[in-house]
């Protein structure tokens, strides 16, 4: 199995993070989203992924696009542990929880919708930093009352096992602090990530761990280069330590330096 995969990508986080989950051993192959204009938009990987993002994922001679239909086929060739519960509307609702991000946050934030922003539109940097923490707070609001609601355990987003919905959530929450979101009215999500975060599978599967992460100096900037793809330099280096997503003790809110 090969993952076309870039450290930063929340979307390639997932699937690492379910192939992680799942013992599945795989080869990664980086795609740099920023050197030279995005390795994604070449024609090589065109050819593989015409839909031109990342993750893909290589298997017996396909090749698969989208997290979410990747994970669920991996979810359906090796069956455990499974990330998805058995009973119906229990699978629907964990579902949604990860639809929430996956279509309703993410996208909105993706790179080329941000350089559409700043291209087209004018925006600046603190308008586009505006913008992506707008997004992540607004779907963080609905899945923190989501949360309260369907977890079992306080450590789950739905009941009281991995789903779906977690596989979502902790890349989700690494761009959160990445752009300095306010996390502390989310004290659910917060503690389900702080759990996610230190399973051993998640720890792997993270940006930091990527040998990718490590490869130049273009990689420790961020993924909100200015528009012409040029990197900036970037306060938060890409080997950053995983910081808690919860506020402070003191009640303060612990922040993601600001790009
Ligand atoms: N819905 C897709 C989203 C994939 C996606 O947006 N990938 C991003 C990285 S997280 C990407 O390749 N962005 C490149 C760009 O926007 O130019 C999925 O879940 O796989």
């Amino acid at each position: 199995m090969k993952l076309y995969t870039y450290f930063r990508s929340s979307a390639a986080y997932r699937v690492r993070i379910a192939l992680e989950l799942k013992g599945l051993g795989y080869e990664a192959v980086p795609v740099h989203l920023l050197r030279d204009g995005g390795e994604h938009r070449r024609a090589d990987y065109l050819a593989r992924n015409p839909q031109g993002l990342v993750p893909a994922l290589e298997h017996g001679g396909n090749v698969l696009a989208q997290s979410l239909a990747i994970i669920e086929y991996l979810d359906e060739i090796h069956p455990e542990p499974p990330l998805l519960p058995a009973e119906p509307l229990a699978r629907a609702q964990a579902r949604s929880m990860a639809l929430a991000i996956a279509c309703d946050v993410h996208p909105l934030n993706n790179l080329r919708v941000l350089n559409y922003l700043r291209e087209r539109f004018g925006a600046g940097d603190e308008a586009v930093r505006a913008w992506i923490r707008h997004w992540i707070e607004t779907g963080f609001r609905a899945l923190e009352e989501q949360a309260r609601r369907f977890s079992g355990d306080g450590q789950h987003l739905f009941g009281s096992a991995v789903t779906l919905a977690d596989v979502c959530l902790v890349p989700q929450m690494y761009n959160a602090r990445r752009f300095g979101c306010d996390l502390s009215p989310y004290p659910t999500l917060c503690a389900v990530t702080a759990h996610l975060e230190s399973l051993p599978a998640f720890a792997r599967a993270a940006p930091e761990a990527q040998p990718d992460a490590h490869q130049g100096a273009v990689s420790s900037n961020c993924a909100c280069p200015r528009s012409d793809g040029s990197p900036r330099a970037c306060p938060s280096r890409a080997a950053s330590p995983r910081r808690s997503p919860c506020p402070a003790p003191s009640g303060a809110v612990r922040r993601h330096p600001r790009k």
